[in-house]
């Protein structure tokens, strides 16, 4: 096993991250053993290619650059994504319309270029979509340095590459905000396909409700409040709404803060992989039996494959923490290479 340097302190949440991915890859090892020795029931298919599309996006992602968060605006045809785009970057990069749909390739833009362009080409935005802030030039911008926005298609025009997109990329990117409007705020093709079955990432989500500007005063709390009910009854009560005017510019600064936050913090790549690790974490509960030690319940899936584990299992007799939750002392133990370092972009 190769020994990596010792550089520094450790970073707590990125080590408790390359834990939780090493145990997520342990547990699909022994799961693809499973299959292939027919030893005993293992864990379903679908829950190991599930999860094997969380360790190589999470592989990907992580060697790619750390000082940008990919943040992508997503909603129906019309809601205003290129608009709302354009306000944020100060300058008309992708063309807005009236004619439906208008955006058909997803374009970039990006606050401080060094380093971008591998995560450009593995988010595949074309290099004539590529739009860049120089922010050192740019009065006021240096705050969101760091930031690659991206204005994505529409999902439910009659477009099929679209969807498939914004299928891909609201795999890809670190944050999410999706863009709604008065009209369409409740409509099933963005709750339904993205919102509910992706409840679990409400804290990598904002919802924008755009056009404020069409409603009476009054009508926009209200409007708002509803948004509000419906993403609650979603289980998205972690994701705030803005009202916005892309049109008017009320509301945006109240999001370029939000994104100011997200590019400081720095965080938002780590906490996307981090939810789509719960998101299949949950999908192993039902093979755990009886609680059992987590060294024990692993030792004993280990001894009916033959499968010989890495590293001792970490955990203290009795308790209920899923074997890939390590306790401090394993979290600062010195990390051997992960296994999902080997991830390339072809899988
Ligand atoms: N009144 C008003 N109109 C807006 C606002 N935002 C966008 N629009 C208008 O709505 C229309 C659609 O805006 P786009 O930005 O092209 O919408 P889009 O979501 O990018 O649409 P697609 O690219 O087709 O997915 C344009 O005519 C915009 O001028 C807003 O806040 N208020
Ligand atoms: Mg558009």
């Amino acid at each position: 096993m190769t020994v990596l340097p010792w550089i520094g302190p450790p970073q707590m949440a990125e080590q408790n991250l390359s834990h939780r991915l090493d145990a997520l890859a342990e547990l699909v090892k022994i799961g693809r053993l499973h299959e292939e020795t027919k030893t005993a029931a293992g864990f379903s298919k679908s829950l190991l290619d599930d999860s094997d599309a969380v360790l190589r996006r999470a592989g990907e992602r992580l060697r790619l650059s750390g000082n940008h968060t990919v943040v992508a605006l997503a909603g129906g045809t019309g809601s205003g994504k290129s608009t709302l785009f354009n306000a944020l970057a100060g300058a008309t990069f992708s063309q807005p319309g009236v004619t439906r749909p208008t955006t058909r390739h997803v374009h970039a833009c990006v606050w401080g270029m060094q380093g971008a362009a591998p995560l450009l080409d593995w988010l595949g935005v074309q290099r004539r979509h590529r739009y860049a802030r120089a922010s050192a030039l740019d009065s006021g911008e240096s705050a969101l340095d760091g930031l690659l926005l991206l204005d994505l298609p529409d999902h439910d025009s009659v477009v099929t590459a679209s969807m498939a997109a914004v299928d891909r990329l609201s795999k890809l990117a670190d944050m999410l905000v999706w863009v709604l409007d008065p009209q369409k705020y409740a409509d099933a093709s963005v709750h339904n396909r993205y919102l509910i079955p992706l409840a679990g990432h409400a804290a990598v989500f904002t919802v924008v409700l755009n056009q404020i500007d069409l409603l009476p005063e009054d009508q926009v709390k209200d409007c708002e409040n509803d948004l509000r009910r419906l993403l609650d009854a979603e289980g998205l009560a972690d994701t705030p709404v803005l009202p916005v005017s892309a049109r008017t510019g009320a509301g945006v600064e109240e999001l370029r803060e939000l994104l100011v936050e997200a590019v400081s913090a720095n965080r938002a790549a780590g906490d996307r992989i981090s939810a789509d690790i719960d998101s299949v974490a949950g999908g192993f509960d039902v093979y755990a039996g009886p609680q059992v030690a987590p060294d024990a319940a692993l030792a004993s899936l280990a001894a009916a494959t033959g499968y010989e584990l890495s590293a001792p299992v970490p955990g203290d007799a009795g308790s209920a923490r899923p074997p890939w939750e390590l306790s401090e002392d394993d979290a600062l133990a010195e990390p051997g290479r992960p296994p999902w370092e080997d991830a390339t972009p072809d899988g």
